[in-house]
Parts: structure tokens; C-alpha cells; sequence
């Protein structure tokens, strides 16, 4: 394998550990938890794995001997920065615990541990992928784990290779379907300990405990620079508006840390439309209003931050969005038999009036991407919804009314960008490198302590890393029920962008003169070397989140 001067230089660096993982380690128990909401429907859905207490991790001067363990590891869901190291992390901390513990990796998610594919990680296979992006060491895949003889095929090949607990690193989905499966082993006595980890470039899986997922740093940094760069260009040529969608599929925490990092001209906040129920005409008025107010200075040039997830949280787009995911999966097969070109003439015929009306209102090209397949999870597949393009053209249509009635004198030329696969797999910045890491070491202390139906948590994470606080917290602490497939389950409660927060209270203050003042901030590369302020800072949104 050829390797980059950096991917060289990088392999040698040692991810930083909090302090109390580094010698011998005891867990400390605290409080009894329960469920975010739903307590009672998810206590009986989880009764092996509910209430547990969160756990912290301590220095401890006795040396405990743990014998040998064999551990299962999966990379699960869309991929993130930092996987890798979470695997490296969880491989050195079994091997301290026991140097003949063993790590066996299931290959392309979910899916290899029901169809009984892995491989054994050995040191020079770990040693390959220290600090680098991608889940390319062993696949990933969003195969959902939800049925009995996928859990059973699944306890098959665990028994088999003497595995005695799985960690499973992934998003919201993922890490229920970590819970899910920690509880049906727990029920049946199987002896197999299931251990999550957080990570997603969407950011959205956190909490009181878990302060940011893992990727998430590094993805709105590449994200920030391009942008940066886009801000540069457009601030030389002054002759377009760039429309750029960031991944998210839900939450638009990227979006918004992106525009902290680079202060665009605009950036829409999924969850503030939905909170001040905007239609989409009003989205686009706003974006108007912008582009005129600037064109009125001269200056007909800008950027524009659109998070992927929008439309969802558009009210009246998610009321249609609801009613086609339900209908949709309670007719799956007569919809299949339809011709294409018929598809959007029979969902107008079955929808209530009011979605009818919308759907028929949408452009050809977004109306046929709402009827596309889901995902295993039930989810439109939003990140092929051309949101930016929607906008722009809706955008470009009412300027030019306005024009025609005098209110815009100006030249409104647009570019049209989409972010996301150019960051889910960019080199690890150190905040991902050692977060992530620690992660992984921190879930193999889970797994030393007989922790079952736990995330990994690695807190205090804008202090210096000897300091971060490591521990544990029952994943059922996280859940509520929430309508799937037209079903009510029980999964993780996204993490969505809070309007009374800190880092949205920062750019909701600074928005009006980011909007006309032209104040573009340019960050850069990601730095791995150098001083700490360039290479080591986290991401605005915890600066804002941990400031006092
Ligand atoms: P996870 O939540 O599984 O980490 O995935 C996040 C994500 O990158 C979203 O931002 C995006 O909408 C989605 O994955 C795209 O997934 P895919 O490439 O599988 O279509």
C-alpha cells in the first residue's frame, strides 16, 4: 500500500488518554438513571438493561488481573472520522488488560455478525489504520438489528470465536441497536456484554453525558476550510452566490458549526424553521431579502449554509414527509407495481387533501426523491434531496418578480455545492484522534468491569485530554418511543440543534451583520502538527457549550 509523507508521519502519533485510564483503573458507580422520556414503556421493553447507573472510570493503585478476553467489534452506519482509532483504542485497552485478549472485526457492519463474517485484528492490521480516516478496516453497513434470528445467528458465531461482549460504534441507530441486542442477550443468559460507542459526523448523538460523537470535529473542519475557501473565491470574483448543502441528515449541528467557524452571509437552522413553523416561501424570502439587501450595496456575491436535513423540519413538509413514510411502508408492494411515470399521479390520489396539495406542488425532481426507497431505519434518504438547488431556483424566481416590480435592481448568478462524503472519511484531527481513541480504550474498561447495554463517555472534553472525565452510560438512559416504519419503537432521542443553546444564541446574535458585512473568516486545513492553539482547538459549538 502506498502511503502519503502524512499518513506516514501520522501513524506515529500517540492518541492522548484521560489521566485515569492510563494506570490501573476502578469503575465507580453513581446514580440510578432512567429514560429521557417514555419511562415505563421503555422499563418494560428493557427490563435486563434499565435503570443501570452511570459509571466512572478512576485512577486506582491496585492492580487487578483480568484473564483474557475475546472482544467483537463493529463499524456501523455512515462513516466517521476517528473510527479507526476507536478500534485501535479498544485493541490496546484489551490487550493492557490481558496481553492474550484477542479482537475479532465483523466485516460491513451489522450484517457480518448475523452472516458470520469477520476477521481476527491483529497488531499489524491495528497498526495499519492508527490514526486514520475511514472505516475501511473492516467495512461498514446499516444493516438494522431488530429481529430474533438475526440476534441468534448473531450469538451463533459469538460463541463460536469465545467472544464475550461486542462493541458496536455508530450513531443514534447504531447504538440502538446496541441496547436491543444487550437486552435480548441479558434475557436469554447468553453471557455476551454489548458495549456502544458514539460516533457520527452528524453530531447528534449526545447528551449530558455523551458531550459531542465521534467525527464530528473533523468533518465540520474539512466542511469549514472548503467553505473557506469557497468565501475566498467568492469574495475575489463577486459575481455568485453559493449555495452550499452540508450533511446532516437530521439535526443541523454541522451547518451551524460551520457557519460559527466561517461567519457566512446565511445559514438556515432546520430546527428554528420548524420551531417558528416557516413554510418553504418564507425560507426563500429570507434568502431573498439578503441577496437584494446586499445587491443594494453592490455587492452581488455570497454565501448560503442549507443543512441537509431541511425540508424534513419544514412543518408542512414534514406532515407530508409523516403521512408518505406511513403510507408508503403499509403499501410497499402495490406501490412497487406502479409504472414510474404513474408514481406521482397515485401518491396525489392517496394522500389526505392537504399533503396531496403540497406534494402536487413540488417540483418534479423532489417530489420523486420523497418517494425513494428508505433506509433500513425508516428514514428518507434526504442527502439526495437537491436541497440547494431548490432554493436557488425558488430564490432566483422570486428576485426576479421582485425586479419586474422594481424592489431588486441587481445580478443574481448562482453555484450549487454539497458537502458530506468529503468529510466523513478525512485523517482525524487530534481532537477526533484522541476523543476517539479514548473512546474505544474507555469501552474496553466497560467491557473489564462486566458492563453490559453501556456507551462509552468521555467528558469534560474542552480541557486538556489528561483531564477528560471516561465512564459509562446505560444507552436505555437515552431512548424514548418514537414512530418507525409505522410503528412506535424504542430508539435513541436525537441530539437536535438547541435555540436557547449557546452556540445558536452566538450565531443568532452575530447573523445580521455576518449577512451584509462581507466578514468571512478562512480556517484552513485541519493542522496535526504544530502549536496547540492551531492543531488542538475543539469545535465552536463545545467551546460555546463548555464556556461559562
Ligand atoms: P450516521 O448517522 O450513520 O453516522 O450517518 C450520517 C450520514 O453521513 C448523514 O449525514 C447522511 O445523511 C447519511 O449518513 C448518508 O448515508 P449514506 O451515505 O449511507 O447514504
Amino acid at each position: 500500500m502506498t502511503k502519503s509523507a502524512l499518513q506516514i508521519a501520522r501513524a506515529a502519533y500517540q492518541p492522548k488518554l484521560p489521566k485515569a485510564l492510563k494506570g490501573h483503573v476502578k469503575a465507580v458507580a453513581g446514580a440510578a438513571t432512567q429514560s429521557v422520556a417514555d419511562q415505563e414503556a421503555i422499563q418494560k421493553l428493557f427490563p435486563n438493561t434499565y435503570g443501570m447507573p452511570l459509571i466512572k472510570f478512576e485512577e486506582s493503585s491496585e492492580a487487578t488481573s483480568f484473564p483474557a478476553m475475546n472482544v467483537g467489534v463493529i463499524l456501523s452506519g455512515g462513516q466517521a472520522p476517528g473510527g479507526h482509532n476507536v478500534i485501535s483504542g479498544l485493541f490496546d485497552g484489551i490487550k493492557k488488560l490481558n496481553p492474550e485478549s484477542r479482537l475479532y472485526g465483523f466485516l460491513m457492519g451489522p450484517g457480518g455478525l448475523v452472516d458470520h463474517k469477520y476477521m481476527e485484528l491483529t497488531a499489524d492490521i491495528i497498526d495499519e489504520y492508527r490514526n486514520t480516516g475511514g472505516f475501511d478496516i473492516i467495512g461498514s453497513g446499516r444493516t438494522k438489528l431488530e429481529k430474533e434470528d438475526q440476534f441468534e445467528k448473531g450469538y451463533e458465531i459469538l460463541k463460536e470465536l469465545g467472544i464475550k461482549a461486542l462493541v458496536i460504534i455508530g450513531g443514534d441507530d447504531s447504538n440502538t441497536n446496541a441496547c436491543v441486542l444487550a437486552e435480548y442477550y441479558a434475557a436469554k443468559n447468553y453471557g455476551i456484554q454489548v458495549i456502544g460507542c458514539p460516533k457520527t459526523i452528524d453530531g447528534d448523538l449526545k447528551n449530558d453525558m455523551i458531550e459531542t460523537s465521534g467525527g464530528f470535529d473533523t468533518a465540520c473542519k474539512t466542511y469549514a476550510e472548503v467553505i473557506g475557501n469557497i468565501q475566498r473565491d467568492c469574495n475575489s470574483a463577486r459575481k455568485y452566490w453559493h449555495f452550499i448543502k452540508l450533511m446532516g441528515r437530521s439535526a443541523s449541528h454541522i451547518a451551524l458549526e460551520c457557519a460559527l467557524q466561517v461567519q457566512p452571509n446565511i445559514c438556515i437552522v432546520s430546527e428554528e424553521v420548524e420551531a417558528k413553523d416557516m413554510s418553504l416561501d418564507d425560507i426563500v424570502t429570507n434568502i431573498a431579502k439578503v441577496v437584494a439587501d446586499r445587491a443594494a450595496q453592490g455587492n452581488n456575491f455570497g454565501t448560503v449554509l442549507i443543512p441537509e436535513g431541511l425540508v424534513e423540519f419544514i412543518p408542512a413538509m414534514k406532515r407530508l414527509i409523516a403521512e408518505l413514510n406511513d403510507f408508503l411502508a403499509a403499501n410497499a408492494e402495490e406501490f412497487a407495481q406502479v409504472k414510474r411515470s404513474e408514481q406521482r399521479n397515485y401518491i396525489i390520489r392517496k394522500l389526505s387533501p392537504e399533503n396531496s396539495a403540497i406534494y402536487a406542488s413540488l417540483p418534479e425532481g423532489v417530489a420523486r426523491q420523497l418517494s425513494l426507497d428508505r433506509d433500513p431505519h425508516g428514514n428518507v434518504q434526504v442527502s439526495l434531496i437537491e436541497t440547494e438547488k431548490l432554493l436557488s431556483e425558488m430564490v432566483g424566481a422570486k428576485l426576479a418578480q421582485w425586479k419586474e416590480e422594481g424592489k431588486y435592481v441587481g445580478k443574481f448568478a448562482a453555484q450549487h455545492h454539497f458537502f458530506g462524503y468529503e468529510g466523513r472519511c478525512a485523517a482525524p484531527s487530534n481532537f477526533d484522534a484522541d476523543y476517539c481513541y479514548s473512546l474505544g480504550y474507555t469501552a474496553a474498561a466497560l467491557i473489564a468491569n462486566g458492563k453490559t447495554g453501556y456507551m462509552s463517555s468521555v467528558r469534560n472534553t474542552t480541557a486538556p485530554a489528561e483531564e477528560w472525565i471516561a465512564g459509562g452510560v446505560p444507552i436505555t438512559m437515552m431512548m424514548n418511543m418514537e414512530r418507525r416504519h409505522g410503528e412506535m419503537k424504542p430508539v435513541i432521542q436525537k441530539a437536535l440543534v438547541k435555540l436557547d443553546g449557546k452556540p445558536f444564541a452566538y450565531f443568532a446574535e452575530h447573523r445580521g451583520h455576518w449577512a451584509m458585512s462581507t466578514d468571512y473568516v478562512y480556517p484552513g486545513p485541519i493542522q496535526y502538527f504544530g502549536p496547540s492553539e492551531v492543531c488542538d482547538q475543539p469545535t465552536k459549538t463545545l467551546q460555546l457549550e463548555q464556556s461559562k
